[in-house]
C-alpha cells in the first residue's frame, strides 16, 4: 500500500528534476558598430554583435551567466527583469543595489533558478546602459504550458524607442539646470526587433504566439495588426484568461504574449503598425494633438511576391489590462498590515538641478550597494536610517503590503517593481486624483503583472505578499527619470539575510574598484548608526566612473 501511494509521487519528482536543466552562457560586453535605423552609431553588445542574444530556458532551470566587460571605458551589469530571484536577490543585478557595478576587465557569474513561465528580458541596470543596446530577450518555456495546443509557432517582437547619441551624454544634458520642464530626451526613431521593421511568415490554419517585449527608454508603443485580432494570453509573466484586444499600448518593459490565427479569407500580406506614443495623456488628449512622429510597418507575409500595403489608423482605444483576468483566479492577497504611500512628482535638488521624487526626495546612489548593508549591520538592519536617501522601506515578512503610487505628473508613467508579479488593485483613468485611502471595490481576483502603466494625475493601487528575502527596487521604468531619481528600494525581510554571503566574484568586483561591501550606506562599519558619509545630495556631474574613497572605519577581510 506504501508503495503503491508512494512510487508515482517520486517517479514525478524524478521526472521533474530530471526536466531541470543548467544552461550556461559566456558573454563578453563589447562595443559593436550597429545601424538598426539606418543611422550607424556605437552600441553595447555580446560577444561582438548586436543585437544582443535571445536567453532561452524552461520553468525549473538554472542560468548560469557569466558577464565580462571588455567595454574598456564604462562599468555595466545585468538584470534579469520580471525573474523573482527567490532567494538570489544578489542575482538581481541593479548597480549599488545588490551588487557593485562590473568594471573594465571584469567578470560576473550570474546563477539563478528561472521559477516561472513567461517573456522576460535582460538588461544593463547601469549608467542607464540599455538605451545603448546591451538588451535582449529572455524567454522561460512553460512545460504545462495552460495555452498548449492552442498555437502552432511562437515569434519574438521586440519594439523600442532609439536614440543617435548616447545615453552618457543624454542624461548630461538632461541634468541641467536650464532644464526646467523636466524633459527627457526625444527619441530619434522606432525600431523593431532591433531593425527596420518585420517580416513574419504566415500559413492559413496555424496560430502564432507572438511574445511582445518594450525594450523602449521612454515612448509606449502602440500596435495594430491589420484584420487580425490579438487573444492575451500573458500581461508581463502571469498568465491571464483569453482576452481580446483589437490594439495594446506597450509601455516600456512591458511585455504581452498574444495569440493570433491567420485569417483564412484571402492569401495576401497584412500590415501591422507599431507608432511611438509621447502624447502625455493619450486618453483625453484629441488626436490630432497625438505626436506620432515615428511608426514601422510589419507584415504578416501569406503572399511573398504579393504587395506590401501600409496599415492605417485613425482611432487608438488601446486594451486596458486591468480588467483582464488572471488565469489561475488568485484571489487578492490580505489582509494588508503595510501601505506605502508614494507620491510621485519632479522637484528640483538643491543645486537647482531637474530630480524626479517619492515624497520630494529623489533616489540617490549611496556608497555600498543596500543589500551587503543589511548582510551587515546585524539587528540595525531594520533600520530605514542606515540605508541613506534610496527611499528605502522596510518589509515585513510574510505580510501583506499595498503600495500606493500617486502620479502628480500630467503623463503616463510605467512603474516597475523587481522581484514580483505584483497584483493591481486599483487603475484609474487620467485625473482620478490621489488615492483618498478609502476601501475600493476591486476585482476579487485582480491581474497581476510586473510593470504598470499609471495615468497622469492618478494612482495605482498595487499589492505583494512579501515571500522573497532581498532588496528589491520599485522605479518608473523610464530610462531618463529611473537616471532622474524616480525609484524606491524595498528592503524584504531583512531579518532573514543577516550574515548571509554573497558569491567571491561579487565582492571582487567592489574591491577592485575600492567600493566597501560592509556596514551602513557609507561603510560606516564600527557605529551603523553613524550617518557620515552618506550621500544626501545628487552628484553634481553624471560621469561613466564613479570614484570612491573608503572610509577609515572600514576594515575588508577579504584579501585582494
Ligand atoms: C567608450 O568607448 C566607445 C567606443 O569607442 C565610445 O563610443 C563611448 O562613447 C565611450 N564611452 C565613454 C563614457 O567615453
Ligand atoms: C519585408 O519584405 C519586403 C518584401 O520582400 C521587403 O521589402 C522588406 O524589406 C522586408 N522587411 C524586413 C524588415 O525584412
Ligand atoms: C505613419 O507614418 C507615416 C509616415 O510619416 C504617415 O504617413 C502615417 O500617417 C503614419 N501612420 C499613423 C497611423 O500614424
Ligand atoms: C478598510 O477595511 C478595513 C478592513 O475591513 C477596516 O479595518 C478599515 O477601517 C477600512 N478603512 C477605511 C478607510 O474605510
Ligand atoms: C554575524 O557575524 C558577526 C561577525 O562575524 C557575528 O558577530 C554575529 O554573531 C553574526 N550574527 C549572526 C546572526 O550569525
Ligand atoms: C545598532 O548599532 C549600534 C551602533 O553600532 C550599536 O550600538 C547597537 O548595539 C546596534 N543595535 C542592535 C540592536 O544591534
Ligand atoms: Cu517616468
Amino acid at each position: 500500500m506504501i508503495y503503491s501511494s508512494f512510487l508515482p509521487a517520486l517517479s514525478l519528482l524524478f521526472a521533474a528534476q530530471a526536466l531541470a536543466a543548467t544552461v550556461n552562457a559566456n558573454w563578453d560586453v563589447t562595443w559593436v558598430n550597429a545601424s538598426p535605423d539606418g543611422f550607424e552609431r556605437p552600441v553595447i553588445g555580446i560577444n561582438g554583435a548586436w543585437p544582443c542574444p535571445t536567453l532561452e530556458a524552461t520553468t525549473g532551470d538554472t542560468i548560469v551567466l557569466t558577464l565580462t566587460n571588455q567595454l574598456g571605458n564604462e562599468t555595466t551589469g545585468l538584470h534579469f527583469h520580471g525573474i523573482d530571484q527567490v532567494m538570489t536577490s544578489w542575482m538581481d543585478g541593479p548597480s549599488a543595489v545588490t551588487q557593485c557595478p562590473v568594471p573594465p576587465g571584469s567578470s560576473i557569474t550570474y546563477k539563478f533558478v528561472v521559477n516561472a513561465p513567461g517573456t522576460y528580458w535582460y538588461h544593463s541596470h547601469n549608467l542607464g546602459q540599455y538605451p545603448d543596446g546591451l538588451r535582449g530577450p529572455l524567454i522561460v518555456h512553460d512545460p504545462n504550458d495552460p495555452y498548449a495546443g492552442k498555437y502552432d509557432e511562437e515569434v519574438i517582437l521586440t519594439v523600442s524607442d532609439w536614440y543617435h547619441d548616447q545615453s552618457i551624454s543624454l542624461v548630461q544634458n538632461m541634468l541641467e539646470a536650464s532644464n526646467t520642464q523636466f524633459l527627457p530626451p526625444f527619441p530619434d526613431g522606432i525600431i523593431v526587433n532591433e531593425g527596420f521593421g518585420a517580416n513574419v511568415t504566415f500559413t492559413v490554419g496555424k496560430t502564432y504566439r507572438f511574445r511582445i517585449i518594450s525594450f523602449a527608454a521612454f515612448a509606449s508603443v502602440m500596435l495594430h495588426f491589420d484584420s487580425h485580432t490579438m487573444q492575451v494570453i500573458m500581461t508581463d509573466a502571469s498568465y491571464v484568461r483569453q482576452t481580446q484586444a483589437y490594439q495594446l499600448r506597450i509601455a516600456p518593459a512591458q511585455r504581452y504574449d498574444v495569440l493570433i490565427s491567420c485569417i483564412k479569407r484571402d492569401n495576401r500580406n497584412y500590415p501591422f503598425i507599431m507608432s511611438l506614443d509621447i502624447n502625455r495623456d493619450f486618453a483625453n488628449d484629441p488626436p490630432q494633438d497625438i505626436v506620432w512622429p515615428h511608426n514601422a510597418t510589419g507584415y504578416l507575409v501569406m503572399n511573398p511576391k504579393g504587395s506590401y500595403p501600409q496599415d492605417v489608423v485613425t482611432l487608438w482605444q488601446p486594451a486596458n489590462d486591468v480588467t483582464m483576468k488572471p488565469l489561475d483566479g488568485a484571489a487578492a492577497y490580505g489582509p494588508v498590515a503595510q501601505t506605502i504611500t508614494l507620491n510621485f512628482d519632479f522637484c528640483t535638488d538643491v543645486n537647482g538641478l531637474p530630480r524626479a521624487c517619492f515624497n520630494g526626495q529623489p533616489y540617490i546612489d549611496q556608497t555600498v550597494p543596500t543589500l551587503y548593508s543589511v548582510a551587515s549591520t546585524g539587528s540595525n538592519n531594520t533600520n530605514p536610517l542606515i540605508y541613506g536617501n534610496v527611499n528605502p522601506y522596510i518589509l515585513a515578512t510574510g505580510s501583506v503590503v499595498d503600495v500606493v503610487v500617486n502620479n502628480l505628473d500630467a503623463a503616463i508613467h510605467p512603474f516597475h517593481m523587481h522581484g514580483h508579479q505584483f497584483q493591481v488593485l486599483d487603475l484609474p483613468g487620467s485625473n482620478a486624483g490621489s488615492w483618498n485611502g478609502h476601501n475600493r471595490t476591486f476585482a476579487a481576483s485582480p491581474m497581476r503583472r510586473d510593470t504598470v502603466s499609471i495615468n497622469p494625475n492618478s494612482y495605482a493601487v498595487l499589492r505583494i505578499q512579501v515571500t522573497n528575502p532581498g532588496v528589491f527596487l520599485f522605479h518608473c521604468h523610464i530610462e531618463w527619470h529611473v537616471e532622474m531619481g524616480l525609484t524606491a528600494t524595498f528592503i524584504q525581510s531583512p531579518e532573514l539575510l543577516r550574515n548571509v554571503s554573497f558569491p567571491q566574484d561579487h565582492i571582487d568586483n567592489c574591491i577592485k574598484q575600492g567600493i566597501p561591501y560592509r556596514g551602513n550606506a557609507a561603510g560606516n562599519t564600527q557605529n551603523v548608526l553613524d550617518t557620515s558619509g552618506f550621500n544626501t545630495v545628487p552628484p553634481l556631474t553624471y560621469t561613466g566612473y564613479v570614484e570612491f574613497s573608503l572610509p577609515s572605519s572600514f576594515q575588508s577581510d577579504v584579501p585582494s
